[in-house]
């Protein structure tokens, strides 16, 4: 429809906020336990907090700071449903990188977790250009406004009514503006509409992971990463479901919260689903029936390692945050036939193979990788988007190849491929190839420049427990790499470290390893 305010359809539903009032919503390991009619009421109050104390506008942009909570979950809807724009920001931004949000996204209010304050004062230490409230950190436990007038925002929320009519918003109104990890340069924002958000949720979830009401929801990503946005917040809403909001949540503490809540559908990536498997805690996981992982490459041995697990094949997802959600994806049980795939385009999408000029490529030719759908790239402000954009086609920057069934296969990031001697590499492959060594819990493959190569594979390596570094160990992997793989490919240099640079988002920052010593 034309008119449309996206807080409204996942917090109603199709029939009405009377249909599900009941259900659980949101619950987290502190103790909250919210229907979808206290979710309502909560995200009600602080719609008025923000329209009448706080002085929003429609169109406002709003920064978003906190772990995932259920509170965090009220927010968001609340700045949405009040026509307000949210821009959710990583929990570990420092405070340059929160003045660079500021600046860009042109934020003129933020709600944030009490326990990260300091750093959003200091980014505005400056100018006192936003108008901000603080609210309580999830972990000091349950809040009861008669003992505890809480944080501006706790105590501005008593003096209001639980009901908030929603703006009426165009479905092309912005209402989330995302931005990248920037893994290759400054962050780009990326704006996304009332209508992105539901055709998101009505593209992966519905076709590919195909959750119900009953499912509950859990997983790691944040809430500011657009994969956890829509895994823990947009999808599970969207259908009625429930989800557990982890405000930490290490492998461990997310396994032992899938065993505590009976969690059925997780969303999370190919290092945690691995270090679940590396360290098994005595949780059964037997409740689990479908997890997703993105973010990352899906490593081959960490699909076996999982099913081994628990017993279920891993869907795999590619997507970005100028796309918002998962365009390529397949259901774990395809992936027994196709092994090495991606998968295909989830329902609404398109995708092409093309080469520098954009011009389609035969099957089993590496190429970019270009798709189109319902939602597309649209930068804020950004001579990139005509780099990502083009002819209607969106260039994601991935290299990819097709098969002739139309199942894409990935190869590499386009700036992570490695030419050595003529050879094009995938690091991907390399790092695939490594990780099935039990001295390797994880890895990352990056370009060394070489005099006489033009560059060598270098491969960043985290050695497994019980493992320690030494010239035999370099030489093994390198022999091991060697049968595995065409030599051409195997790493030239190996260099082993502690943990690996990741993003908020989880990614590796291999930009972080180029250039970085090794043997
Ligand atoms: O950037 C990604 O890897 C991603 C994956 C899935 C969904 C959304 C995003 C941004």
């Amino acid at each position: 429809p034309p008119r449309l305010n996206c807080a409204t359809e996942l917090l109603d539903g199709p029939s009405g906020p009377a249909d599900r009032a009941g259900r659980l919503a949101v619950l987290s390991p502190h103790g909250v336990r919210w229907t979808y009619a206290e979710l309502l009421a909560t995200a009600s109050r602080i719609a008025h907090v923000l329209t009448e104390d706080m002085g929003l506008v429609p169109g406002n942009r709003v920064l978003l700071r906190g772990a995932n909570t259920p509170m965090l979950v009220a927010i968001w809807l609340a700045v949405v449903r009040a026509g307000g724009v949210v821009v959710a920001t990583m929990p570990l931004l420092r405070a340059k990188e929160l003045a660079y949000v500021i600046d860009k996204a042109h934020i003129t209010h933020a709600l944030c977790e009490s326990a990260l304050r300091a750093e959003l004062e200091s980014a505005e230490a400056d100018g006192n250009r936003l108008r901000t409230m603080y609210f309580l950190d999830e972990a000091r436990g349950d809040w009861d406004a008669e003992e505890d007038p809480g944080t501006d925002l706790e105590a501005a929320m008593t003096d209001h009514s639980d009901w908030f009519p929603p703006v009426d918003t165009a479905a092309t109104d912005p209402c989330l503006i995302a931005f990248t990890s920037g893994t290759t340069g400054m962050p780009k924002a990326t704006v996304h509409s009332h209508r992105d958000v539901m055709a998101v949720c009505r593209s992966f979830p519905q076709h590919v992971l195909r959750a119900t009401s009953d499912d509950r929801f859990i997983g790691t990503p944040s809430l500011a990463f657009t994969y956890g946005l829509g895994g823990l917040l947009l999808f599970p809403l969207h259908i009625g479901a429930s989800v557990v909001l982890l405000d930490r949540a290490s492998p461990q503490q997310l396994a032992r919260a899938i065993d505590e809540f009976r969690a059925t559908v997780c969303f999370s990536g190919p290092t945690a689903y691995r270090a679940m498997c590396m360290d098994p805690a005595p949780y059964g996981l037997s409740s689990l029936r479908e997890c997703v992982s993105a973010g990352e490459p899906l490593p081959p041995v960490t699909r076996k390692m999982w099913k081994q697990r628990t017993g279920h094949d891993l869907i795999d997802g590619l997507g970005s945050t100028e796309m918002l959600h998962i365009f390529i994806a397949m259901r774990g049980d395809e992936a027994e036939t196709r092994p090495g795939a991606l998968g295909r385009p989830v329902p609404g999408y398109l995708a092409a193979i093309v080469d520098d000029a954009g011009r389609p490529l035969p099957y089993g030719e590496v190429g970019a990788l270009a798709v189109k759908g319902p939602t597309g790239c649209r930068y804020l402000d950004d001579d990139r988007q005509v780099d990502y954009v083009r002819n209607g086609w969106n260039l994601t920057g991935d290299a990819c190849w097709a098969d002739k069934d139309g199942y894409l296969h990935y190869h590499a990031r386009l700036d992570d491929m490695i030419v050595s001697a003529g050879y094009n590499i995938s690091p991907v492959e390399v790092e695939g190839t490594l990780l099935t060594h039990p001295a390797v819990r994880e890895c990352a493959a990056v370009a060394a420049p070489d005099d006489e190569r033009g560059a060598v594979v270098q491969a960043h390596v985290v050695l497994a427990n019980g493992y320690v570094p030494s010239p035999e160990l370099v030489l093994e992997l390198q022999q091991f790499a060697k049968a595995e793989m065409a030599p051409y490919k195997y790493p030239r240099v190996i260099a082993f470290c502690d943990a690996l640079p990741r993003a908020g988002t989880g990614k590796v920052q291999r930009f972080r390893l180029r250039g970085a010593g090794g043997s």
